[in-house]
């Protein structure tokens, strides 16, 4: 069994979609725990032994007796990826492709439209501050919109972790930080085609209750 420590947030949803996708079941494949943030249940003694930055998601895979802990959602994925043979291309180049947008989701999505609803919501009055992480949020959504002309999904025309990286952010980031997505067609069109895909609704559902 693989423990998940998780909340329903847009980096906590990656880990349930991974792992329904992947086809395991909560409770079956793995334990689910949702921590409770506004507790601060991720800087609790006994979770930083699992994720010492103090943040969701994490995992523990128990193998041959020991704990692997596994902590940053990108890395979290591309250690079930390679455990259960799913969700990344054998092909090199598709591979690394895949590997470079969970990157991209890492370095640039997630943390500029988290800065963005940071600088909205706790100081609206600062304009330069919410214009330049609103504006590189756009212009990173802009990428993506490019990158989706030819293909449903980011690497080719199956889904990979690099779509389950970016839909955490893609599904819910906007409504947060008022990005209007009217301009953005493909990107609209792939965040519904994933919101379709059984193993997501599910990886969804699961931290909603
Ligand atoms: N780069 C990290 C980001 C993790 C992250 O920022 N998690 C947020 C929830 S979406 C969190 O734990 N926030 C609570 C806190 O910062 O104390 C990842 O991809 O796993």
């Amino acid at each position: 069994m693989i423990d998940v420590y998780t909340a329903n947030t847009p980096n906590g949803v990656k880990i349930t979609i991974a792992l329904e996708e992947m086809g395991l079941r909560a409770g079956e494949g793995y334990n689910l725990n949702v921590l409770n943030l506004g507790e601060q249940d991720q800087k609790k003694p006994e979770f930083l032994k699992i994720n010492p930055n103090g943040r969701i998601p994490a995992i523990v895979d128990h193998v041959d007796g020991k704990g692997i802990r596994v902590f940053e959602s990108g890395a979290i994925l591309f250690y079930l990826a390679e455990k259960f043979g799913k969700l990344l291309p054998s092909d090199p180049a598709a591979r690394i492709d895949a590997i470079a947008w969970t990157y991209f989701q890492t370095g640039g999505i997630g943390p500029m439209m988290g800065q963005a609803g940071f600088f909205k919501q706790n100081f609206p009055d600062f304009e330069q501050g919410v214009e330049r992480f609103l504006k590189e949020s756009e212009r990173l959504v802009s990428v993506l919109e490019d990158s989706l002309q030819d293909s449903d999904y980011l690497v080719g025309n199956d889904i990979t972790i690099a779509d389950i990286m970016n839909f955490g952010w893609i599904n819910r980031g906007p409504g947060y930080i008022g990005l209007d997505m009217s301009k953005f067609p493909a990107v609209q069109a792939w965040r519904n085609r994933m919101a379709e895909r059984d193993g997501v609704k599910r990886g969804l559902a699961v931290l909603e209750s």
